[in-house]
């Protein structure tokens, strides 16, 4: 079945006269899987709608904050009237409160939080308050993973920098990626080696607890339990980035799933619903040290707005156990139903899950860290890619990102993309 993108083909033709590759966030823009990205007009559920009239079952959810579902009535209908009462003020708010609360209580390693507009502002807030408190300038973080733009952390970068094979990006200070020790996810000796031969030096470890920028890999044999130690040996923060993990995979993020007790964790994504939002937090003894309290600058026009902390107030307030117990039912239906698949026609093929957070990966190499990602076939990953698009199946369009379900998903739709999805590898191998 072939369906039409002429008019996502004239649009995208047209924004790369305006926008550096006609997209506002590189990894949309299709080059890692090749053809025209669809231009999307409308959500709603699970589905997303395309200029073409083209209607997809969407497995990407803005990469992960539609937990709910595309426009959910109750979302929208608090959105809109929120937004009746001023967008934004630059003063405090009752309602920044009643967020920062609900954080913190389902956190357990989060006393205090600040928000910003993006998991990027949270994570390069996170390490700044780290060399702060520590006096330190080092900062480890782990090959693959990606924890936004910020200069430090575009060394060996996953997402979409690992995607268009620039995991170092050009314009990064050869000063800040001096600063940026690498050590490899699910290795603990390579993180030891890196503070024995750079002795008081670190000021943190950024780790995303499930790494799910270079496809979905979860920690392995007490992997965040050892770091833990190691940088409580060493007089160095744990950062838990769970821009993509937190309010995800449990309603405590992995802090609570994984009970590794964290200095500080950075978020985004689920907590602003769908809005521009992000917030890092942590021990009141460090975060105590954030202007203007303490020291340590962080700033920001919109943080805390209205519109995008009642976006998540709403979604968090809907987000209860029953929740996380439908979202594991669909997850694990759709996992089981495509291992069955895999099984029966003995495919090459890996399949890595944490809650509603998944990654098929093209091969059967045993997969650890992003290192191993390397044996994954890129080509018949694209196959897949295309193939489902094609089917009407929107999934993530690179190898090394993760999918999402949402609460919208429902097992009939499932059962359709299951069949789906045994066609097209049946077309593949
Ligand atoms: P933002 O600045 O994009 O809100 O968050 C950056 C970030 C930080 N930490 C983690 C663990 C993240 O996954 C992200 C952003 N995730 C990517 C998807 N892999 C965003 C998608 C994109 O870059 O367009």
């Amino acid at each position: 079945m072939s369906i039409n993108f002429e008019k996502s083909q004239s649009l995208f033709n047209r924004a790369q006269q305006t926008i550096p590759g006609g997209v506002n966030s590189p990894v949309r823009a299709f080059k890692g899987v090749g053809g025209t990205p669809p231009f999307i007009t409308k959500g709603q559920g699970p589905y997303i709608f395309d200029a073409d009239g083209n209607r997809f079952v969407d497995f990407v959810g803005s990469w992960g904050p539609l937990i709910l579902g595309h426009a959910h009535p109750e979302i929208i209908t608090a959105i809109q009237k929120i937004a009746q009462k001023g967008t934004s003020f630059g003063a405090p708010t009752e309602l920044e409160i009643e967020l920062a609360e609900m954080i913190v209580e389902r956190v357990p390693s989060a006393e205090m939080v600040r928000l910003v507009n993006s998991g990027t502002e949270a994570t390069m807030s996170a390490v700044r308050v780290a060399r702060g408190v520590t006096g330190r300038d080092k900062m480890v973080k782990f090959d693959g993973c990606y924890h936004g733009h910020g200069d430090s952390f575009l060394i060996a970068a996953g997402s979409g920098a690992l995607t268009l094979g620039e995991p170092n990006s050009p314009g990064v200070t050869k000063g800040t990626a001096a600063d940026t020790l690498l050590a490899q996810f699910n290795d603990i000796e390579s993180v030891k080696t890196l503070f024995q031969n750079n002795p008081d030096q670190i000021a943190c470890v950024i780790v995303e607890p499930i790494n799910g920028n270079t496809g979905c890999i979860p920690p392995q044999n007490d992997f965040l339990l050892q770091l833990r130690e190691v940088c409580s040996a060493n007089g160095a923060l744990l950062i838990l980035d769970e821009v993509m993990t937190g309010f995800r995979v449990a309603r405590g993020g992995a802090n609570e799933l994984y009970g590794v007790d964290a200095d500080l964790l950075t978020f985004g994504k689920v907590i602003g619903g769908g809005m521009p939002i992000g917030a890092y937090g942590g021990k009141r003894e460090f975060m105590e040290q954030v202007s203007p309290v303490g020291p340590i600058y962080q700033a920001g026009t919109l943080s805390g707005n209205p519109v995008a902390v009642t976006a998540g107030i709403e979604t968090l307030k809907r987000l209860d156990k029953l929740a996380y117990d439908k979202l594991e039912s669909l997850s694990a239906y759709w996992s089981n139903g495509l291992q069955t698949i895999i099984g029966k026609n003995g495919y090459p093929l890996t399949q890595h899950r944490v809650g509603s957070m998944f990654t098929l990966f093209f091969t059967d190499h045993s997969i650890r860290n992003t290192q191993d990602v390397a044996h994954c076939d890129i080509h018949q990953f694209n196959r897949w890619f295309h193939g489902m698009l094609e089917n009407g199946v929107y999934l993530a369009p690179s190898q090394y990102e993760a999918g999402f379900m949402s609460l919208a998903h429902t097992y009939e739709i499932l059962d359709e993309t299951l069949a789906k999805a045994e066609a097209v590898l049946g077309e593949i191998f």
